[in-house]
């Protein structure tokens, strides 16, 4: 029997292209280019699945192609914004995530961030580099403290309450989250959270807010200029989830004002832009989307993907149906 054609929109750890090429008629993306809308296309008339990511822009004029032959898209990620899922399923295409196995990676970037922006690491680092420092004294790069401070967690998944986890019994800092999907009680405590009913208040009484929700239409912009109006003036935005849950031009606004002291980022609206308006200031964290980026993470989640879709083939019932 000929084994499924599966198209590999990206380079994935060696283990994993081993591993899809034993199960699978892989057809692997050596030179690592990102697909554009008709490579899409293409693969989804040619092949029996996709393995797909954050780079793919899987829209419903993707999915609109015909005839399509591919059954399943397994997407290598725990978010899925780039594809437009009721355009798939309405095309009657599986769709699957890679949840769980990267949970503990991304919340110690989020701290890492939170670090870094708080602690202003980053302009002390190009301080070094740049031949600048002269030597120690008191008021050199005095930041902001860690321990004891309010952290906001904004949506309470796997990845949220692990950043809780973190600030809380790493940091001795107070959480609380503001989530639509109010968790138990026990589970909050277990983390070390006190969720509040509003996200104004949240925004309010946080010295730190990190988002953790996912991106959908209602969480498009949640973070716009009213909300950083709610924040104190020394706190700091942090965010690891995606970059469309920020209105970044109403960020830049809110930084040029002085309305909060800093973020830190790793995700934006349009990736790989970055907006001119954060590449000079000081007091903004900027990383390239690392959340995940842990070589056994990459591999978790690879693997993760390669099971989605042998289950697919096998059985018709992926394990992370979405
Ligand atoms: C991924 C992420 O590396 O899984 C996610 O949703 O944001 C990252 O950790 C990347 O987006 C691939 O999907």
């Amino acid at each position: 029997m000929s084994r499924p054609v599966v198209v590999v929109t990206r380079r994935l750890p060696d283990t994993v292209e081993r591993e899809l090429q034993a199960r699978f008629d892989a057809r692997l993306n050596r030179e690592d280019r990102a697909f554009s809308e008709s490579d899409l296309a293409d693969a989804l008339m040619e092949a029996d699945g996709l393995l797909c990511t954050v780079t793919d822009p899987v829209s419903s004029e993707v999915l609109g192609v015909r005839p399509l032959r591919a059954r399943i898209l397994a997407n290598f990620g725990v978010g899925y914004n780039h594809i437009d899922l009721k355009a798939a399923h309405q095309r009657g295409l599986v769709v699957t995530n890679t949840p769980g196995v990267l949970t503990e990676a991304t919340a110690d970037l989020a701290m890492a961030l939170l670090l870094m922006v708080a602690r202003r690491l980053g302009e002390g680092e190009r301080e070094v580099r740049a031949g600048a420092w002269n030597g120690w004294r008191p008021t050199h790069l005095m930041g902001a403290d860690v321990s004891g401070r309010t952290l906001g967690i904004v949506g309470l998944g796997r990845i949220g309450q692990a950043v809780a986890r973190r600030a809380h019994r790493g940091f001795g800092m107070r959480v609380v989250s503001y989530t639509p999907h109010p968790v138990d009680n026990a589970t909050a405590a277990a983390s070390g959270i006190t969720q509040l009913d509003a996200l104004g208040s949240l925004l309010s009484q946080s010295d730190y807010v990190s988002l953790h929700c996912r991106a959908t239409p209602e969480t498009r912009h949640l973070i716009n200029a009213a909300a950083l109006d709610r924040m104190k003036c020394s706190a700091f935005l942090i965010n690891t989830a995606r970059g469309d849950i920020v209105d970044e031009a109403a960020l830049i606004v809110a930084l040029d004002a002085g309305r909060i002291a800093g973020a830190a980022l790793d995700v934006y609206d349009r990736e790989p832009l970055v907006p001119a308006g954060l590449l000079h200031r000081q007091n903004v964290v900027l990383l390239p989307h690392l959340g995940s980026a842990t070589e056994s993470t990459r591999v978790a989640m690879g693997m993760r993907a390669v099971e989605n879709l042998t289950a697919f083939f096998e059985t018709g019932r992926p394990i992370d149906i979405l």
